[in-house]
């Protein structure tokens, strides 16, 4: 129905060739005779661009002209990974620019390849967000995403003499899918004082004033639809000092350093991307990151929302604002902020257009990652919103107080100012009570929160404040970019691409699990997978691997709880069977390929000792001749968006292993399955969910449970904790210098041997090395294995980002797509 929306810009390859060399030696001021692949994949992306932005322009007047209810994602990170296939493919064009950039003498696949990630984010939570673009755009749902445009994005990861080194990722060089808005900037405020004052009718107004000005710039980046004219927007926010250059009054005073200093001040906000995941420090440059950022996207949607002549009660029927996670917990004072400050607005009324407003997504229950920050550094950064705080809590604690008198102890705990020393601010308390709805992201993750750490809220807020949306993931990038020849092989046989709109048509799949011709074919496909990733494997490590033997992936943020430990400790447990094995046994063994990769962060020592093991044990037993074949163990540099494309259509078994109740979702897990990887996994996060999708015989679970966790860990702490005699032997081949220095890695061991286990190694491993000899056993037989992929896949449709933002829209949003008959 939206084909009557007939786009401007190319639509064969001869017009996009014609664009390409008009960009070419217009654009880039070259010559098609000196045209490089760089300058090509540049040319290529302005092509695409200029097509993108005449949608996203169409797509605003038909968003502003149907004034419809918009979704404000809030975010400081979109892990978006590359544009340029992604365009292309949901566009539509991808052949007709295959064929074009072929004719001036490109392969389409090199060309994509010289594009940048975009990198601003860490892991799961940055690409849930870069997921959920994708899939607003798609649905079309009038969304805009707010971030902050890092000049560094996550550092890039080199593996030198087996440890990890980071290396500064400066990706804004040149970037042709941000369009820079000089035009529409935002002066925020920091530091200052609070004036109070009263007016002639004895109104109490309060004014900040004085502090520093730092300026904000809009930076657009369109976000398109897959198949869809609908084009959204991201809007990341750039920092500047609000003087311009520097100041000139310093400079020619002989100050030239300082006025330079100011200047590179304000730049610093939004320099880098903190590389934490899940560790919360407390940084003022953080907090000054989310003020400036919440208070520059808030000024621009309440700007949008005056332009409406609307009254203030109708702005959360104009305006859902999406938290993700406690990060821009900022935006509900600020917006209090301008409605009683600004606006003029009586408290009450302001906060009930405010709670009415937000949403917020919880999605960790560590508790070293939930936000506090120092009530001394907010009263010095935001003065103003310290007070409004203290208001908020105020009304809160009252209500709560009225609802259970005579409690004294749960005031004291459910307060958003912790009462230690010094306070603190306790954000996720304060996003609980700013929304009207609160939920987690898989469905063990939503009932832990209500059980434990927001337990108290519940009781106050009463059981429907909080819900569950279980994540998702595109299919688009994830499938049929990621995995061009299996997306195919599904369309062959579902009727089309139509199943990257509607996941849950894969169903039509589970007919074909036992099509002896089909099932050829998919192996065909896994096995071309896993060549391209030997050979880049081969590329980046000289070590060669057997694309027939089992590749065995663990991909993730480096994290104790994500027990990349009992991953190693698992490899070298089977080192060490494989060595005291005849050569007759060896014979019997299932080569296995283990292969890992992720990111530690720089201040994170025991995950960089996780890393320097894997690679320790990789120097050793790849160089050992006993084994050969039987056993590779590699770590992957480096692992991103884009090389996570390459790495999971590989996958026979992947790992997904956290300690029980300690991952909130994952969803790298809904990647590998909808890949045709079967996984090994514990009963935790969106595991559990994809069990009762693909039938627990299709899927390697093991290990305790997560309400079995408490007990354990009391147990370590008052009990005998004895190890398991399996890993016990592993640590004593580590002690005994089999990979090299033994000091290297006696904190990993020390922290299982002396300081509790805390994430349960040694109570899960023989567990753990039982189910994997049964994934040995069941992949032996090739046939079966095959069927169970196949029915794997087909049951997935549960966990595109479409489903997941429907229900968001539905039970959280309460906001509606365009359709075709929505104007122009
Ligand atoms: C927290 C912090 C704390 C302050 C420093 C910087 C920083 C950066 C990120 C975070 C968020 C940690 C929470 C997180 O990433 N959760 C992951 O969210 C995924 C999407 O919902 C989910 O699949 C993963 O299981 C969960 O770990």
């Amino acid at each position: 129905a939206w084909k009557k929306y007939q786009t401007k810009g190319f639509s064969t390859k001869e017009e996009f060739e014609k664009d390409v060399v008009r960009h070419v030696e217009t654009t880039l001021a070259r010559s098609m005779f000196n045209c490089d692949e760089t300058a090509a994949y540049a040319a290529a992306s302005l092509a695409f661009r200029d097509r993108l932005i005449t949608e996203w322009n169409r797509t605003q007047q038909r968003q502003t002209f149907t004034d419809s209810k918009r979704v404000y994602y809030l975010s400081l990170e979109f892990l978006m990974g590359r544009a340029l296939d992604n365009a292309m493919l949901n566009v539509g064009l991808k052949n007709v620019a295959k064929e074009g950039m072929s004719e001036l003498g490109f392969r389409i696949e090199d060309i994509i390849e010289q594009e940048h990630d975009a990198a601003l984010g860490n892991g799961g939570l940055g690409r849930l967000a870069a997921c959920f673009l994708d899939s607003m755009a798609s649905l079309n749902y009038p969304a805009w995403g707010y971030g902050l445009r890092y000049r560094y994005g996550i550092f890039k990861q080199e593996i030198v003499d087996g440890y990890q080194v980071e290396v500064p990722d400066y990706w804004l060089d040149f970037n042709p899918w941000e369009f820079p808005r000089h035009d529409i900037t935002v002066d925020i405020q920091f530091y200052g004082n609070v004036r109070k004052y009263q007016d002639d009718k004895g109104v109490q107004t309060a004014v900040w004033e004085g502090g520093e000005i730092v300026k904000a710039t809009a930076f657009d980046v369109p976000i398109p639809g897959y198949s869809t004219p609908t084009t959204n927007n991201l809007r990341l926010w750039s920092s500047k000092a609000a003087s311009g250059e520097f100041d000139f009054q310093k400079f020619n005073s002989g100050d030239y350093e300082s006025s330079v200093a100011d200047q590179q001040r304000a730049e610093t906000i939004s320099a880098v991307l903190y590389p934490n995941d899940n560790l919360e420090r407390g940084k003022e440059l953080r907090l000054k990151q989310q003020y400036f950022w919440v208070a520059a996207s808030l000024y621009d949607i309440v700007r949008r929302f005056k332009k409406s002549k609307r009254a203030w009660r109708e702005f959360p029927d104009q305006v859902a604002i999406q938290l993700n996670d406690t990060h821009p917990t900022l935006a509900i004072v600020e917006l209090q902020r301008i409605l009683i400050d600004l606006e003029g607005l009586e408290w009450d009324e302001a906060w009930s257009i405010v709670s009415q407003t937000f949403g917020y997504t919880n999605h960790t229950v560590l508790p070293e990652a939930l936000e506090k920050w120092s009530v001394p550094l907010f009263q010095n950064l935001l003065p103003r919103h310290l007070q409004i705080i203290y208001e908020i809590n105020l009304f809160f604690l009252q209500s709560v107080e009225r609802k259970f008198p005579k409690e004294r102890e749960l005031l004291a705990r459910v307060s958003i100012i912790e009462e230690s020393q010094p306070k603190m601010v306790r954000m996720a308390y304060l996003a609980i009570v700013g929304s009207h709805k609160v939920n987690g992201v898989a469905e063990l993750h939503s009932d832990l929160i209500k059980t434990t750490i927001f337990k108290d809220f519940v009781r106050i807020f009463g059981p429907d404040k909080f819900t569950n949306v279980t994540n998702g993931i595109t299919p688009r990038r994830w499938l049929h970019q990621a995995n061009p020849r299996l997306s195919e092989l599904i369309a062959s046989k579902t009727g089309g691409y139509d199943f990257l709109k509607d996941l849950t048509m894969l169903n039509k799949l589970e007919q074909f699990a036992d099509d002896k011709e089909f099932k050829k074919e998919w192996q065909e496909i896994k096995y071309a997978n896993k060549v391209r990733l030997a050979k880049h494997i081969k590329a980046t490590t000289g070590v060669t691997v057997n694309p027939s033997a089992l590749f065995d992936i663990q991909v993730k943020r480096i994290h104790e709880y994500k027990r990349q430990q009992m991953n190693i400790f698992g490899v070298i447990h089977r080192y060490l069977t494989i060595k005291a094995m005849s050569p007759e046994e060896r014979k019997k063994l299932a080569p296995r390929v283990s292969i890992f990769g992720g990111k530690a962060a720089p201040g994170y020592w025991m995950a960089k000792t996780i890393i320097h093991l894997v690679n320790s044990v990789g120097a050793v037993i790849n160089k050992d001749a006993d084994v050969g074949d039987l056993l590779k163990v590699i770590f992957l540099e480096d692992y991103n968006v884009s090389k996570a494309e390459t790495i999971i259509p590989a996958s026979d078994i992947s790992e997904h292993i956290s300690t029980a109740g300690t991952e909130a979702s994952g969803t790298s897990n809904m990647k590998f399955v909808l890949n045709g990887g079967l996984i090994i996994g514990t009963c935790d996060g969106a595991n559990i969910e994809i069990t009762r999708e693909v039938g627990e015989n299709n899927i390697f679970l093991f290990g305790n449970l997560s309400e079995d966790v408490d007990e354990l860990r009391h147990a370590h702490t008052y009990g005998r904790h004895e190890l398991d005699p399996n890993l016990t032997k592993v640590f004593d081949s580590i002690k005994s210098g089999t990979f090299g220095d033994v000091n290297s890695f006696s904190a990993l061991i020390g922290a299982i041997e002396d300081h509790g286990d805390y994430y349960l190694v040694s109570d899960d491993f023989l567990s753990y090395i039982q189910t994997q000899d049964l994934v040995d056993q069941a992949y032996k037989n090739q046939d079966e294995w095959v069927s169970k992929c196949i029915i794997s896949v087909a049951r997935m449709g549960f966990f595109s980002s479409d489903r997941c933002i429907n229900e968001y829209a539905e039970s959280i949003w309460n906001i509606e797509p365009l359709t075709p008959e929505d104007g122009n």
